[in-house]
């Protein structure tokens, strides 16, 4: 039992959630070594949402509401440190969810699709092996993805991903929306739009953007999205960065 009062009460909780789902078979090994690369980046940034992620945040939700074909892709870490936000997110602006893991296991896969049904999930794709479809030149088991789902979206929610895939999702003529605390990272690169904030933070604010942006008419959501450029904002990230530590340094 965490005191209340530790002064990394809130960071502590979410890792023994974290390992809590790994003993279920949730959370692949590797999910809580990404975790703590997640969390040295978060010391980076402050731990909090900074303006260039919510402009990205912005982007996001834009680009999810004018989507014909929009999906959220799941995977272990993603289900445990967001999963109400997930359903809620993807019934604001209509997208499909799917399970779409890197360490692909059956087990992990059904364990998954228990989460999000257990919190109202009414459809979850990524599991029947009926609708089973591969991305071309891909390798790794993220390569398998669901014919109704992540194969002809248009755009694509992927938290805490590989950079292979959504290099590949790109290559494929996909919006790719990335979560990743690291914006040096091969998928925050390739990425449409990336959001440098930890998903905990994040998806409740997408879902916020999402909700007010949704009466909004289309063409203002095009605007916002075409004014909108990922290295610009990337570069903001990595200059907040920079002062934060050289004020830092400054003043010890
Ligand atoms: O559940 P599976 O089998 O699909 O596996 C999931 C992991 C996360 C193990 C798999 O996708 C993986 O190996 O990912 P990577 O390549 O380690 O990338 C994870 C990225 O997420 C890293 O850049 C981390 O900095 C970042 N990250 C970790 N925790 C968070 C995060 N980003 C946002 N919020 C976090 N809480």
């Amino acid at each position: 039992m965490i005191p209340k009062t530790h002064p990394r009460y809130h960071s502590l909780v979410i890792r023994e959630k974290l390992i809590e789902y790994f003993e279920k078979g949730i959370v692949a090994k590797a999910g809580l070594i990404a975790h703590g690369r997640g969390e040295a980046f978060d010391y980076l940034i402050g731990e909090e949402t900074i303006e260039p992620a919510m402009k990205a945040i912005r982007a996001a939700a834009c680009a999810l509401l004018l989507a014909k074909r929009p999906v959220i892709s799941v995977n272990g870490n993603a289900v445990t440190l967001a999963g109400e936000w997930i359903i809620k997110l993807s019934e604001v602006v209509n997208a499909k969810i799917e399970v779409n893991l890197f360490y692909r296991t059956r087990e992990r896969l059904k364990s998954i699709e228990s989460v999000l049904r257990s919190l109202g999930a009414k459809e979850v794709l990524g599991i029947d092996e009926e609708y089973q479809a591969t991305i071309p030149e891909l390798m790794s088991e993220r390569r398998r993805v669901d014919s109704r789902g992540i194969l002809i979206s248009d755009v694509v929610l992927v938290p805490l991903e590989d950079g292979d895939r959504t290099e590949a999702l790109r290559r494929m003529g996909k919006t790719v929306i990335a979560i990743d605390l690291n914006p040096l990272s091969r998928t925050a690169r390739a990425a449409s739009i990336t959001i440098v904030d930890n998903i905990v933070r994040a998806m409740p604010k997408l879902f916020d953007e999402a909700s007010k942006l949704k009466s909004s008419p289309r063409d203002e959501l095009l605007s916002i999205l075409r004014s909108y450029d990922n290295n610009a904002v990337l570069s903001e990230v990595l200059n907040y960065i920079a002062n934060r530590l050289k004020r830092m340094a400054e003043s010890s």
